[in-house]
């Protein structure tokens, strides 16, 4: 077998693994639970939102401190020194059509450093480059066979089938996972794409918050106790790396597409959140935690990414663990937090633990807040026919056929969006 095809199967198993482990998730539409959706348009004093201004000057902050109390975690407050150098790999790349470097970013403080890569591929072109951003699993290699892109020097995902052994990355991957960039259709449309390895910032294991940028902040109490969780920390370098694009004059900081799939999806999602100046933002397969409800309790629930999982959340969410009608909020209130940005939430078909329908009706409720915006941005229809578009407004969503992966047809569909957006001025 191809050593490509080889490392995919291998990669499903790793990634289905942990759904079958759990013997206790529902994946039958007719056993989802009633439930009722915290409104997003009442504020906590019982008052009604019914204007874009009150929505973002009053309710908008309601929500987003919810989300860091309850799910994700509160940003540490203490500034960290950040240095950024550059270094150009191959300014002809791609028949001449790109450059592609490598940017280091270091971070220091309480005499401890941190160093994380970003390769930043640019169209060679005169005017300053939109950009798509998204972390990737496996390192910077896997994207492109390049011999002189460097290998993650610390963490990676374990496993052969993605050509890490002993959670150390080697050169059997490189390039393995340009099915998930292809960089050659970014750089058709114009696009760059920057990315980087998401352990570089923080490793994906569970060791109580003291690796990668946590052990950084060691000092403060707050991160000790487990309250920035790691994708906190993934959304957080996110934004540290959008601060760079405001220093370089060959990208275009206002045409930021963040993209995220699965895990990194979801960190997307909370990096768009927080950070507005991120324009577009897309969740490619995210589900629990990211864009999918999680009072329907179906695929993953919050007890279950909780176990397996203890690190990516702050404590509190543990509260919520077979509890989910408890919760004061709902993943449709999180996407609102994207509104008036376009936003697209794709699902695939066979990805039941990542509940594309919850994903869907996730971004149909959060319409409610695009519509203050936009009358065009409402969402009223049913869960869309697989492999057909719906793009209403400012926003977009899809089921394609298929399993829980990034494929050319969802890239075709993101690049179709942003393009659009970017073309009407946004
Ligand atoms: C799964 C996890 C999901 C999803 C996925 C991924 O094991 O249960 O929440 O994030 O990993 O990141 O691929």
């Amino acid at each position: 077998m191809h050593i490509c095809r080889l490392n995919n199967l291998l990669l499903c198993i790793f990634m289905i693994l942990p759904m079958t482990l759990l013997t206790q998730h529902n994946t039958d539409e007719s056993l989802v639970p009633e439930y009722d959706l915290p409104a997003l348009l009442t504020d906590s004093h019982g008052k009604q939102i019914s204007e874009a201004t009150t929505w973002e000057e009053h309710r908008r902050s309601e929500i987003l401190s919810i989300f860091e109390q309850e799910v994700y975690g509160i940003p540490p407050l203490e500034e960290i020194a950040v240095e950024v150098s550059e270094k150009v790999l191959e300014r002809m790349a791609f028949h001449g059509k790109a450059t592609i470097r490598e940017i280091t970013f270091t971070f220091t403080n309480n005499g401890k450093r941190l160093d994380a890569v970003l390769l930043l591929v640019l169209p060679n072109s005169p005017d300053p480059a939109a950009v798509f951003l998204g972390y990737n699993f496996g390192g910077n290699h896997t994207i492109l066979p390049d011999e002189s892109i460097q290998l993650p020097k610390g963490w990676v995902l374990g496993g052969p089938q993605i050509g890490a052994f002993d959670h150390k990355a080697s050169v059997v991957s490189r390039g393995a996972k340009y099915s998930r960039w292809p960089v050659l259709n970014m750089l058709a449309r114009g696009y760059g794409l920057a990315t980087m390895h998401y352990g570089d910032i923080d490793p994906d294991f569970d060791d109580d918050f003291k690796n990668g940028i946590h052990a950084l902040f060691s000092n403060s109490e707050h991160i000790k106790n487990g309250n920035w969780g790691a994708l906190a920390t993934w959304s957080w370098g996110l934004s540290k790396i959008m601060d760079y694009f405001e220093t370089n004059p060959l990208i275009n900081h206002e045409k930021i597409t963040l993209l995220g799939h699965s895990r990194l999806g979801k960190a997307a999602l909370w990096a768009g959140a927080l950070d507005k100046r991120f324009a577009i933002v897309i969740s490619n397969n995210s589900g629990c935690g990211g864009a999918a409800l999680s009072k329907r309790r179906f695929g993953e629930t919050v007890a279950a990414i909780n176990k397996n999982f203890p690190h990516w959340f702050c404590k509190n969410f543990e509260k919520y663990n077979e509890n989910e009608s408890a919760m004061p909020f709902d993943q449709h209130q999180l996407l609102a937090l994207m509104a008036p940005r376009p936003l697209y939430i794709a699902s695939a078909q066979n990805d039941s633990w990542a509940d594309p329908k919850g994903e869907f009706l996730s971004l149909k409720h959060a319409s409610a807040v695009y519509a203050l915006y936009h009358p065009n941005s409402t969402i009223s229809g049913e869960l869309p026919e697989v492999n057909r578009p719906l793009i209403q407004g400012k926003l977009g969503y899809h089921i394609r056929t298929g399993n829980h992966d990034v494929t050319p047809y969802d890239w075709e569909q993101f690049m179709n969006f942003t393009d659009q957006h970017f073309a009407n001025g946004n």
